[in-house]
């Protein structure tokens, strides 16, 4: 057994709890650990290669497959980087979306009114297409095919993207940016000239010493990554972990820092005070690729860790200790920018001062801080040219001058009338993307919008609380029963890798990229699908690349050799960063030439009332979003979510572990239903945490309707980054219920 399986199943284990369980509904092992206990010799097995769509890392993988077309078993693909030969929990999990009998199984069709009941009928696909396409027609020739939008996630995405923009709107947005990685994404763009992408180009097996702020590895499953997190623990980096709950890196940490929520701001400015008056800043990295170093020292001089300990709770003796271990190992120092990074409004900012300290330190472009990414070039599968759209999403972003592409919640301000808005929505495709858990709204502007709509089609596998809302529903097979585009991601190297079926589509479900065609097909478009079978496009870019279907189909993973250079800047070399001075810009005058902020500055946000606690919320190890809680292996590990509570305020509370209650939040939202406490010392006594994903509305999704509590439910407070619209979601205060309110009412 080689290093890195140990450690990695070591490092799972941190959350999981569990290697394996038994009594798993399905003869597959959740955990791919015990990857040597099965048969792969059998000769009645075939594999096929795939790549994971539990989450978006994309891990490449094999599925095993018995003579009765029974899938048996998924592992990683040695020679895949996102992988490393390794699925994690959820992963090796996944083929629960294969097996549950929850899923969509036909074509549906609403029979009953808007605002009654949800009463579906099945109906074939031509039916069901037919009724898409004409509402399209409709919707295009009634306001313009810009009115109709798409909101969308995941693989099928691209799909829907040909079909739109051959249709004629660009009127596309996802919730990956405003309520995920969006503010991170604009910050480090701003700073750097490029963002970390994703995966995120962070050198960690490197690094020395690692800083997660909030960014909790190890809970936060993204697999190489936290591979490579075990590797540098095993070659003894140093960890600072800056979290009001003690997260699971935060307990394998040297300094863990449990910071007053919504202050990490006022940590930042203190550690670049402290990293810049103690002259523990590489002065002559400063000096050749930055500008606005002076002006950024001005502006920081005040900040020092004694100005920042009543703001955060964090001793100066701590804030400078942790400073200064920072620039210790620097440049193998990476200072994670985190991934969700929609809190408190100001996250681009913060962004911009995560990258600050990186660039202080020198890390970016460095061995251990943030190597240089590249992907392979994939030939485009010829098409006519796309219509001009009259208008984009983007026009939607009227004042968000950083948001470089559609903003959900701008999207659904749109489609509510009378809303100050520069152009109407009237219909929605959504696909991949459970809208009512992944997008909080404000002011109940979500169903104000599903309302007002002329017409909603949802694309899903499950039967999840937005299809309840839609006029037609089709059911998508699952990752494992269908082609997909080949992935091509950023990488250290870049690769791509094949996803092709290892079982038929259950029941009537299609794969996206066929539901793509026979819309457009039906609308007219054939000239922008002139191919039989997706396989066509795949094999036609396989052959421009080197390669051809028949050999991706052997080896799955093709690894491709880097063509745009050397992963860090070399030492002293001339290197052009991507901003407008081609430095790093410290300073930054794109900023202060449209009147924001040039350098980060601090803003105290408002802290829990009384009797109120600051909702905080996480990832689980074995659960992505709401996307798995109904996977029967992944259902089995974890079916409900728990709210993490201080003993103390248990003690004062009244309150016993695995007692039920409810939640409240500042505007009165009661949660649909109740949560069992967990009493833990891991999380700080004004906030309370759980698992985001839980509490399920759909009574179909039988194993986890009714389990645990929804978040998205209890914020209904949003604190909107005025750079980009990220909707910052960690304003929001819960008081607890200890009787079910429902009864009293
Ligand atoms: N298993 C699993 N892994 C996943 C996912 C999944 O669904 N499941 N989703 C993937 C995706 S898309 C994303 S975006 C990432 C998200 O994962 P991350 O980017 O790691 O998420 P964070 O927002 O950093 O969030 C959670 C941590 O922030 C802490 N926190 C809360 N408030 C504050 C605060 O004010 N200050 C600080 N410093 N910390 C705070 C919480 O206690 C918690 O430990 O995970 C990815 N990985
Ligand atoms: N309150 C709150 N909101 C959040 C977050 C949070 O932590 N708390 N996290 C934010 C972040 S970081 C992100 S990235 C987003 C994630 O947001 P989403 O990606 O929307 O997450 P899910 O809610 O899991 O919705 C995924 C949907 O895809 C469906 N699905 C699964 N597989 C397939 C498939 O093969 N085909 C199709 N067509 N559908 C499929 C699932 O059934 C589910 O309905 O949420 C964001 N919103
Ligand atoms: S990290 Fe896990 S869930 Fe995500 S793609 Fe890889 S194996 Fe799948
Ligand atoms: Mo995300």
């Amino acid at each position: 057994m080689n290093s890195s399986r140990r450690d990695f199943i070591k490092i799972s284990m941190w959350g999981a709890g569990a290697a394996a369980v038994a009594g798993s509904l399905y003869s597959v092992d959740v955990f791919g650990g015990n990857k040597e206990d099965f048969n792969y010799d059998r000769p009645d097995l075939k594999r096929f290669p795939t790549y994971c769509d539990v989450c978006f890392w994309k891990c490449a993988g094999w599925t095993y497959v018995d003579d009765k077309g029974t899938i048996k078993k998924i592992i990683g693909n040695d020679i895949d980087t996102h992988s490393k030969g390794r699925l994690c929990t959820r992963g090796t999990g996944g083929l629960g979306m294969h097996f549950d009998d929850d899923r969509l199984k036909t074509p549906l069709i609403r029979v009953s009114k808007k605002g009654e009941k949800s009463v579906f009928r099945e109906a074939s696909w031509e039916e069901a297409i037919s009724l898409v396409a004409s509402k399209m027609k409709d919707i295009k020739s009634k306001y313009g095919a810009e009115s109709f939008a798409l909101l969308k996630h995941g693989a099928i995405g691209s799909h829907l993207e040909h079909l739109f923009s051959a249709y004629g709107s660009d009127t596309v947005a996802e919730p990956a940016f405003a309520q995920c990685r969006g503010p991170r994404d604009e910050g480090l763009k701003l700073t750097f000239g490029e963002s970390c992408g994703s995966p995120e180009a962070t050198d960690m097996r490197d690094s020395k010493c690692l800083v997660f702020i909030g960014s909790h590895i190890g809970e936060n499953m993204h697999n190489s990554q936290v591979q490579e997190v075990s590797e540098a623990i095993d070659k003894g980096v140093t960890i600072i972990t800056v979290d009001p709950r003690l997260s699971t890196v935060a307990s394998k940490s040297k300094y863990w820092l449990p910071i007053r929520p919504a202050t990490d701001m006022a940590l930042l400015l203190a550690w670049m005070n402290v990293i810049i008056f103690e002259d523990l800043y590489d002065a002559a990295y400063v000096a050749k690729y930055t500008t606005g170093f002076d002006e950024l020292k001005e502006h920081v001089r005040q900040f020092t860790p004694e100005w920042a300990y009543s703001i955060t709770d964090l001793t100066p003796k701590m804030i400078r200790d942790s400073a200064r271990e920072m620039a210790k190992a620097a440049p193998a120092t990476l200072i994670h920018p985190g991934r969700h990074s929609t809190w408190y409004g100001d996250d681009t900012q913060r962004t911009r001062a995560i990258g600050i300290l990186n660039a202080l330190l020198g890390t970016w472009g460095r061995r251990g801080g943030f190597y240089f990414n590249e992907k392979a070039k994939v030939p485009k599968y010829p098409h006519p040219e796309y219509p001009e759209p009259a208008w984009k999403a983007k026009d939607l972003n009227v004042n968000l001058l950083f948001a470089n592409q559609g903003v959900t919640n701008e999207v659904i301000r749109a489609s509510i009338p009378g809303e100050d808005t520069t152009h109407q929505v009237k219909a929605w495709m959504v696909a991949g993307t459970n809208l009512t858990q992944s997008v909080p709204t404000e002011k109940n502007l979500m169903m104000k919008a599903i309302e007002a709509l002329e017409f909603l089609v949802v694309i899903d596998i499950y039967p999840v609380e937005i299809t309840g809302y839609a006029d037609v529903v089709l059911p998508e097979c699952s990752y494992l029963e269908r082609y997909d585009d080949l992935r091509n991601s950023d990488f250290r190297t870049p690769s791509i890798a094949l996803r092709m079926p290892a079982a038929a589509p259950r029941w009537e479900s299609k794969p996206g990229w066929w539901i793509g065609k026979q819309i457009g097909l039906k609308l007219g478009l054939g000239d922008y699908y002139k191919f039989n079978d997706y396989t066509d496009i795949l094999d036609w870019q396989f052959k421009q690349m080197g390669t051809s279907l028949e050999e991706m189909k052997h080896i799955g993973v093709k690894n491709l050799p880097r063509t745009s250079g050397p992963l860090y800047i070399e030492d002293g070399a001339e290197h052009i960063f991507k901003t407008d001075s081609g430095k790093i810009e410290l300073y930054s005058q794109k900023l202060k030439d449209v009147g924001l902020d040039p350098m980060p500055v601090y803003t105290a946000h408002e802290q829990p009332p009384k009797d109120y606690f600051r909702l905080n919320y996480g990832r689980a190890p074995m659960h992505t979003f709401s996307k798995t809680v109904n996977s029967p292996n992944l259902n089995d590990l974890r079916s409900e979510n728990a709210l993490w509570v201080n003993p103390k305020v248990g003690k004062i509370w009244n309150l016993k572990s695995g007692q039920p209650v409810w939640l409240k939040n500042q505007d009165d939202v009661v949660s649909s239903f109740p949560i069992k406490v967990r009493l833990t010392e891991r999380i700080r006594w004004d906030s309370v945490y759980m698992v985001h994903g839980f509490g399920q509305k759909n009574p179909e999704m039988k194993r986890s309707y009714g389990k645990g509590v929804n978040d998205t439910e209890m914020i209904t407070k949003l604190m909107v980054d005025p750079l980009m619209g990220g909707t910052g979601m960690r304003g929001n205060f819960v008081t607890i219920l200890t009787e079910n309110p429902k009864e009293t009412v």
